[in-house]
């Protein structure tokens, strides 16, 4: 919307616009816009109204708390209006909250901690007001516009967290409070939807809202609701407390869902400190929250306080940050991750969203860009939640400009050129530049030295990081060819460990062939389907030379793994790195059979007691006996103190819960196989 000099004109069109939302909104279930975008344009609108009151019309949107009542349901016209909350969004207006609340109890200036407060979180999903006759659900209603809301009782019965019963002992109670769509059983419902090719739901708050109204309540039924209750409307019978906080315990005695979040602070200070501190929490909360509600605990203060025209002036909504806005998505760029996965990034014109300033947001991959339709000059719903990466939601298709650029993924690796390669029934597209892409260089190193591979202590994240940021390593071969004094120079890199580091990298010449191979970080291929192909092809040039149909000889490898493998010899760039640590002394060991285990003098067997228990999935017990008794190991019927290993299968039984209890090294096959098949001990 272009903003106009004439404000008439320019509040119709605010108006018209905020009309079209709120109908999509409240009637549909289906927003066009993040709120945080509607609260902007409704608060332009409330400020052009105040400085031209000639502009106010009564069919403002500004002039009604909430939307009209669908005419799916029946009415029900509240007993007492359902308010709304005051907000605050900035420290200053808390301040000039308590300040308010002080001078209108005529409270010494001076007296900054008189007052005490009821605090909780600001559930966000949609006001409800229950009431019980005769200690039975009778009429549960939604808000509505304040005045008159819809008749939901029928779906109201079917949430599991609302009594529909209570033991009370007063002819009439009505508790409101919220019914909102816990987070994980959001993510549940919207995978469903997806699976059955229906519209997901933007966000819990819709979900719930959609899920309530629905006319056949067997559908409210399926979808799980939660209720939390946060207030009772004082009627003709005394309430049984006299603090607010007292009337929530009274609500959780008649097991009501009160939060656990609730609690009792004093002063202003003690309000932001609640807020911060409820705000660290509310990632991990189980439902969203949008803020937290400040009430005077007191109600005989309460009352004293009363109401300015639609709200209380006892409470207060402290809002959080708005976690969506929209922004123009300027272009899409391709980010190579550390395993090689290919992320399509927004670059977005920067926008304030979630409390922070947002510059680029993550749009997953390339089928999440075709089903949300996002184009490169579209307007975008950006959403930033805790400390989450910012992702892009949607799109505004109403704002969408003529000249829009559709995405592709791009066929070579941006960073390393090699072919992006994207498997059958895959989300992801992957680099296949492996060992060589810088982007994936940190990561396989760090691999290529693990323990289970090269085993080359010392070669940490910090390092590795120091190796490649100097540009000293490209590949796992640059660090045998390492010069001491190159190490030495690293920062934090005492004399002392730069000796070890190399020396250790020195003692890795000599890895099995399965070591070796695991090392490489071929994808699909880890330490047990390592060792098959070590022991299949008995050398790395047999293996290189490997095509897909021979690869599929070998136990447990199917197309898949052997696409990967193929593909990874075949890349180019793989076989020179490959060269490369071969020149540089590294020479892989073909893994000894395991009827000559013995040979390799495994020291982590001779010597040693084992116990088998249960069915081990590559291995009869005869074998893995023979093998171990042939590594010079003894095998014991039972368990006792005196067990160095429990060799634990499948549908292990007793022997392994008496191991458990005595505290015994468990292992399984993969683990014995490895004991078998190294000459060092275990450690
Ligand atoms: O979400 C809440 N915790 C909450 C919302 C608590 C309240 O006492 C509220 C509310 C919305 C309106 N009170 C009103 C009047």
């Amino acid at each position: 919307m272009t903003s106009d000099a004439d404000p008439f004109e320019r509040a119709a069109a605010l108006r018209v616009e905020l009309d079209r939302q709120a109908y999509a909104y409240h009637v549909l279930d289906s927003p066009l816009v993040p709120d945080a975008e509607y609260d902007r344009l409704f608060r332009e609108l409330q400020e052009l109204e105040r400085a031209h009151p000639e502009c106010l019309a009564p069919d403002s949107p500004t002039q009604r708390v909430g939307a009209a009542p669908s005419t799916a349901f029946g009415s029900v016209v509240h007993r007492a209006p359902m308010l709304s909350l005051s907000n605050a969004f900035a420290d200053d207006e808390v301040r000039a909250f308590d300040r308010r609340v002080r001078e209108g109890l005529d409270i010494d200036a001076a007296a900054v901690d008189a007052i005490e407060y009821a605090v909780e979180p600001k559930f966000d999903g949609l006001a409800v007001s229950l009431t019980y006759v005769d200690g039975v659900l009778a009429i549960g209603a939604t808000r509505g516009d304040g005045e008159t809301g819809e008749d939901v009782t029928a779906n109201l019965r079917t949430v599991q967290a609302v009594p529909l019963r209570i033991d009370a002992q007063r002819a009439r109670l009505e508790v409101r409070g919220e019914v909102l769509m816990r987070k994980r059983d959001f993510a549940r419902l919207n995978a469903e939807q997806r699976a059955r090719g229906e519209r997901e739901f933007v966000n819990p708050r819709n979900a719930a809202a959609g899920s309530l109204r629905q006319l056949d309540t067997r559908m409210t039924a399926a979808r799980k609701l939660w209720f939390f209750a946060y207030g009772v409307v004082a009627e003709d019978e005394a309430l049984p407390a006299t603090r607010h906080s007292g009337l929530m315990d009274w609500l959780a005695g008649l097991r009501f869902p009160v939060t656990q979040e609730r609690a009792r602070v004093r002063g202003v200070e003690g309000l932001l400190d609640y807020y911060r501190a409820i705000g660290a929490q509310r990632a991990a909360l189980p439902y969203d929250i949008d803020g937290v509600v400040y009430k005077v605990d007191e109600l005989a203060l309460q009352q004293r306080l009363g109401f300015v025209s639609r709200a209380p002036r006892f409470a207060l909504a402290h809002k959080f940050p708005a976690e969506e806005a929209l922004t123009e998505l300027i272009d899409i760029e391709v980010q190579v991750g550390r395993t090689g996965a290919l992320t399509p990034v927004a670059r977005l014109k920067p926008v304030f969203v979630g409390g922070v300033t947002v510059t680029n947001a993550t749009l997953h991959n390339e089928d999440e860009i075709r089903r949300k339709d996002v184009r490169i000059g579209d307007t975008v719903s950006v959403r930033r939640a805790g400390d989450v990466i910012p992702e892009v939601v949607g799109v505004v298709l109403a704002r969408r400009p003529v000249d829009t650029v559709e995405f592709t993924m791009p066929a070579r690796c941006p960073v390393c050129d090699s072919a992006v390669l994207r498997g059958e029934g895959e989300a992801i597209s992957r680099c296949s530049g492996g060992l060589f892409c810088a982007a994936q260089r940190k990561q396989a190193l760090l691999h290529f030295a693990s323990r289970r591979a090269m085993d080359i202590e010392g070669l940490g994240e910090k390092l590795v990081d120091q190796l490649v940021d100097a540009g000293l390593v490209h590949t796992p071969a640059d660090l045998y060819r390492l010069p001491l004094d190159a190490l030495r120079a690293l920062e934090r890199m005492a004399e002392k460990s730069a000796g070890n580091v190399a020396a250790a990298i020195a003692a890795s010449r000599h890895p099995t062939l399965a070591r070796f191979l695991f090392a490489l970080g071929i994808r699909n291929v880890g330490e047990t389907t390592a060792r098959d192909l070590a022991r299949h092809y008995r050398s790395l040039g047999a293996l290189m030379e490997a095509d897909r149909e021979s690869l599929q000889q070998v136990l447990d490898v199917g197309p898949v793994v052997a696409t990967s493998i193929a593909g990874f010899f075949a890349e180019a760039h793989n076989r020179e790195v490959i060269e490369a640590l071969l020149a540089a002394g590294v020479v892989p060991q073909p893994l000894p059979a395991l009827e000559d285990a013995g040979a390799a003098s495994a020291a982590g067997i001779a010597g040693k007691t084992f116990v088998l228990t249960g069915t081990l999935p590559g291995l009869t017990r005869d074998e893995a006996r023979a093998s171990i008794e042939a590594a010079g190991g003894k095998v014991a019927g039972s368990v006792s103190k005196k067990t160095d290993y429990v060799v634990a299968g499948d549908e292990a039984g007793s022997k392994l819960d008496e191991a458990r209890m005595l505290g015994l090294t468990i292992i399984d096959e993969a683990a014995l196989r490895a004991l078998l098949g190294t000459s060092r001990p275990a450690r």
